[in-house]
């Protein structure tokens, strides 16, 4: 067989081959071996040399024809493997993007959390910054700031957990207040605040008590701060929390921190006043205390209490929401079962 009759058996069967080859890796694999440097092509042109002149320029033409045919064939012959792999991959990767999806749980904002939110929106409407602090506290600024030395017996229906001596569980969000009031600036105008928060008190669990509940705490200091300030703040905060028509009324109490200091009830929201198994048939409901700040208070807090006087007052989300929505069991708020969480949802 001479040289030309090789060449042009190598030509029919790779082109064979390469008609036959189904995916890219052989396709290389013919390339590689049929073009490549050890290919029978390459050694061809290099055994050029050894011919004579007249052959020379006819071996050599033929051959790179033949080279060019086998690349061009492999290159169009690729593109088609290409596309048809692209092919494949699109009808094996195919999504129904009208299958349903996957149904991910909402979780919901807890009933004290919503209390809590509505009342600071309330009490932001009035011009007042909400403040948090610390529920690990100083003995200091939860009590001594609050007119409660070390030795008074008021500190008796507080009792809470310890860290040390100096250090415990706070047993109302007072302790933030006595912090804001020391860095508040007047000459820039009236302290207005609420603070809202977990507390802490030494006590046996039952339905109404609870070793941890909430308070929200509000605090106004200006030149001539009144009870008459007092007793329309807080009728307003009813009557937006528990409707239009409720009206307050104010009695006579005692906190070591306040001087005079109040109880006051709301008139019923579920029969307005005439009796009912809310208000236990008094037609009025205990819903927070309050008072005007004791000049002492003031006065630890580095303010003139012959220049400034205030009004403060604190209620407890936990009784609110379980008025609210007869709730008979304060634990319940702190098991977590999301069977109790979820009934309250809302919209
Ligand atoms: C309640 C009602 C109250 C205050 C909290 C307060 C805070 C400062 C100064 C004076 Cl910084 N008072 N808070 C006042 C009256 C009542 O909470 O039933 N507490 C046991």
């Amino acid at each position: 067989m001479s040289l030309q009759e090789k060449l042009e058996a190598l030509k029919h069967e790779t082109l064979a081959k390469i008609e036959a080859a189904t995916d890219l890796v052989a396709l290389n694999q013919i390339r590689v071996e049929t073009l490549g440097k050890k290919g029978p092509i390459t050694e061809v042109l290099r055994g050029m040399k050894d011919l004579s002149a007249e052959e020379r320029p006819k071996v050599g033409s033929f051959a790179n024809e033949i080279r060019d045919a086998l690349a061009e064939s492999l290159e169009a012959r690729k593109e088609v493997l290409e596309i048809n792999a692209m092919n494949e991959a699109l009808a094996k990767e195919r999504i129904d993007v009208t299958l349903s999806g996957k149904q991910m749980p909402i979780g919901t904002r807890h009933v004290l959390t919503q209390i809590i939110e509505e009342m600071e929106d309330i009490f932001v409407g009035m011009g007042y910054q909400v403040v948090e602090g610390y529920e690990v506290e100083r003995d200091h600024y939860n009590f001594q700031r609050m007119n409660l030395p070390k030795d008074h017996p008021a500190r008796d229906m507080q009792d809470t957990f310890y860290i040390t001596d100096e250090i415990l569980l706070r047993t109302h969000t007072s302790p933030v207040q006595a912090r804001t009031m020391e860095k508040h600036d007047f000459s820039k105008g009236p302290l207005r605040m609420v603070s809202p928060g977990k507390v802490f008190r030494r006590d046996t669990d039952d339905a109404t008590h609870s070793h941890q509940f909430h308070q929200i705490e509000g605090l106004v200091i200006d030149e001539k701060v009144t009870m008459g300030d007092l007793k329309g703040t807080l009728e307003v905060l009813m009557q937006q929390m528990f409707g239009a028509d409720r009206e307050i009324r104010l009695r006579p109490s005692y906190f070591p921190f306040t001087e005079p200091s109040v109880e006051v009830d709301v008139s019923c929201f579920k029969c307005g006043g005439q009796g009912c198994n809310v208000c236990k048939q008094t037609g009025w409901i205990e819903i927070l205390g309050a008072g005007m700040v004791h000049p002492n208070v003031l006065e630890m807090s580095g303010i003139d209490a012959t220049k400034y006087s205030g009004f403060a007052f604190g209620l407890g989300p936990d009784r609110i929401a379980m008025l609210r929505y007869g709730v008979n069991d304060i634990r319940d708020f702190y098991h977590n079962d999301i069977r109790f969480i979820h009934q309250f949802k809302g919209e």
